[in-house]
């Protein structure tokens, strides 16, 4: 298998069946679990809870990170460093990132930044040194199923062409094109949920492991 990391979203799994869903998407190829946290009031909705984490952190050896869309990242840091999360990140937009991301870093895990489609980079390029991971939101972040932002594609384009420090990861509306595109430019890791067929009607019947083959299928042909 190649370096590049796809890593289904759990909250667009069958969140009732975390076991059995985490056991196949590993089968399939799961590198890496994502786990989207929401307050209601960063973003209008609410997604896994911490108790969710806990049991997948129990389920699986593979590293997971915990995206934090909360108004407060400090209340929930605490939860991500005790439940075993290998990657926590904080949105750039909730403010205070340079302290977050320090006292995740303190807490023995990767430190990432996310950063809303409106945001440019020279708004956090001060940040950068702070930055393990980059999560690039190509959506309108708090719902599955989201319509991608156009200009966010010239924003990855400036960013490889900085050739930071720290990885880029993309979640949201990353369909098989998106990962064509970007896989070829050097992005290595993405975030899967509905738009690629993984989850949702868009998989009709099929086994995530036909899903996760055509998706590594393509790679090998770009
Ligand atoms: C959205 C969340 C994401 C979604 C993922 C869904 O706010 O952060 O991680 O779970 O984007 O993917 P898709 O392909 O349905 O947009
Ligand atoms: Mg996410």
């Amino acid at each position: 298998m190649s370096g590049v990391c796809y890593s289904p979203s759990l909250m667009c799994a069958d969140v009732g069946s975390l076991r059995t869903e985490v056991r196949e998407l590993e089968e399939a190829g799961a590198r890496l679990f994502h786990m989207d946290i929401m307050d209601g009031e960063f973003v209008p909705n609410f997604a896994l809870s911490w108790a969710d984490f806990a049991a997948v952190r129990d389920m699986t050896d593979k590293p997971m990170d915990v995206h934090l869309m909360v108004k407060n990242p400090g209340v929930h840091i605490p939860f991500a460093l005790k439940y075993g999360a290998d990657i926590v990140y904080v949105h750039f937009e909730a403010g205070d990132s340079e302290k977050y991301l320090a006292i995740i870093r303190e807490g023995g895990v990767k430190a990432g930044l996310a950063i809303n489609p409106e945001t440019p980079v020279e708004a956090f390029r001060h940040l950068f040194k702070a930055i393990d991971k980059l999560l690039v939101m190509r959506v309108k972040p708090g719902f599955a199923g989201g319509k991608q932002v156009p200009e966010v594609e010239a924003k990855i384009e400036a960013l490889l062409a900085l050739k930071p420090c720290f990885e880029i990861a993309l979640d949201g509306s990353v369909n098989v094109e998106a990962i064509a595109k970007w896989r070829k430019r050097g992005v290595r890791e993405f975030i899967l949920g509905t738009s690629c067929g993984l989850f949702g009607a868009g998989r009709k019947g099929r086994e995530y492991r036909d899903v996760m083959r055509a998706i590594f299928g393509m790679e090998e042909s770009l």
